[in-house]
């Protein structure tokens, strides 16, 4: 994580802690993710999870610098974890740069994900397919060339009641093809669905493209209507839809779901329904340093109206609420953050990821933790190449209750890892909870998973 976001988690902390002190207790959960920016969101309901599929811009970029996918999961909404990246621009051996923006669908207990990037002997962007038997990875190239090539991006990949499966993508066209049952090839040729303005809506000022279809199609079937959610006109962009009986239309433009807002000149849409809610993914610029190329995901509950139609989401620093509460007596890893204040995330030596770059007064908040009848102890796994530090749990706030300190000793390394435990008391009910990291100066201690006892 540059050192620009580091900072801006200073300025967000001092943001919050003004707007406590105005508002009380609540505290902003978008954008989803403060270690890293985000963009692209493809949200994808699996097994009673929400897994995210999200590009990555580089921190400072001027330009869409995209390197790797990366994966979140949640099964509530509000606390996501991070799966680090299963797949990158290296994945696909043929291509050279640009991991834009893609979507990943479940068939026959595999996940195929579907990606825009550049191939490199045409220069032409095209869409590669990677594959893995799990939702967070690792994928590997399905078929080690494109799945199609035309120049043009953003794939969304849909499957009708019937078991047809298309992929549509495009910008400055909208096409689709019917991909066969495996996933990995497709019948008949590209097909373009006609831009028109009945369609797709009105744009004024370009005559090249007189519809408001930009790109970034998501797709999909409600109560046997199908939606076509896209970014439209440029720039900056707004968040647009249209119906249709079929799946290849005809398309009737319905209007906006989401306004230009949020500071990003694009957005990007991907729905859900989860847990008997719908909701709204999308990014903006809302981190601070954050801006076209520097981009957050983000997501709002909504509810459609009763004729099927979308009400206008706006963006919110509050998020979705959170779905039930997390239970701290089972093992929770480390990253499954709510909030963050001044770490970042790696592939930990024992699988999976760990926080790592952890100074004094950072913290971790993870909301709505049910402690129920009261927690006894508290355990860690826990690594430092440096002298530790104390992990201190905290209720509501960073400088909330304390419930609880763990010390952290040195264990001679980073990827050295040791359990510690400590007691704890006066955690009960339900509450946010807080890790907040103290020590020395320079880094402390690296974190794997978490776990309470007692209850
Ligand atoms: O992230 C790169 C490109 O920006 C995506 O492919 C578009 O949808 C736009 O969000």
């Amino acid at each position: 994580m540059a050192s620009a976001l580091r900072r801006a988690g200073l300025v967000i902390v001092a943001l919050l802690c003004t707007a406590t002190v105005i508002t009380g207790p609540a505290r902003a959960d978008n954008p989803i993710v403060q270690t890293i920016y985000t963009a692209d969101p493809a949200p994808l309901v699996h097994n009673g999870r929400v897994y995210l599929y999200t590009g990555h811009d580089e921190d400072g970029s001027t330009y869409f610098t995209m390197k790797e996918w990366r994966v979140w999961s949640s099964a509530d909404m509000v606390n996501w974890t991070d799966h680090g990246s299963p797949m990158s621009v290296s994945t696909f051996a043929w291509a050279s740069a640009d991991a834009w923006a893609g979507q990943t669908i479940e068939r026959n207990g595999k996940f195929y994900w579907y990606v825009p990037v550049k191939d490199r002997a045409s220069g032409q962007m095209a869409i590669g397919v990677g594959v893995s038997t799990s939702p967070t990875g690792p994928f590997t190239d399905a078929i080690g060339r494109p799945l199609v090539r035309n120049g043009e991006i953003d794939p969304t990949v849909f499957i009708d009641d019937n078991g047809q499966a298309y992929l549509y993508w495009g910008n400055p066209n909208l096409w689709y093809v019917r991909l066969n049952a495996d996933m990995i090839s497709y019948s008949g040729s590209p097909t373009q669905i006609p831009l028109t303005t009945a369609g797709f809506g009105t744009r004024t000022g370009n005559a090249s493209r007189p519809t408001l279809y930009e790109e970034g199609p998501w797709i999909f079937k409600r109560n046997g209507l199908y939606y076509n959610v896209f970014a439209a006109r440029c720039c900056s962009e707004f968040i647009a839809y249209s119906t249709a009986p079929g799946p290849t239309g005809p398309w009737t433009y319905r209007g906006t779901v989401m306004p230009t807002q949020g500071g990003s000149f694009t957005n990007h849409a991907g729905i859900v329904d989860f847990n008997g809610g719908s909701y709204f993914f999308y990014h903006n610029g809302a981190l601070p340093g954050g801006g076209g190329y520097t981009r957050s995901v983000a997501v709002e509950k909504f509810t459609y109206n009763a004729d099927g139609t979308i009400p206008t989401i706006t963006m919110t620093t509050a998020g979705a609420p959170q779905v039930g509460t997390l239970n701290p007596y089972v093992r929770q890893e480390a990253e499954t953050i709510a909030w963050e204040s001044g770490v970042e995330t790696e592939r930990a030596s024992e699988g999976g990821m760990n926080v790592g770059w952890i100074e004094n007064g950072d913290y971790i908040k993870v909301k709505g933790v049910a402690f129920g009848s009261g927690a006894t102890s508290f355990t860690a796994r826990v690594a430092s190449a440096s002298s530790g530090g104390r992990i201190e749990l905290r209720l509501d706030g960073a400088n909330g209750q304390l419930v609880g300190t763990c010390t952290v000793p040195g264990t001679g390394g980073w990827q050295t890892w040791t359990t510690v435990t400590c007691p704890v008391s006066g955690a009960t009910g339900t509450h946010d909870l807080y890790f907040r990291y103290a020590g020395g100066s320079g880094y402390l201690f690296n974190v794997n998973w978490w776990q309470f006892n007692g209850g």
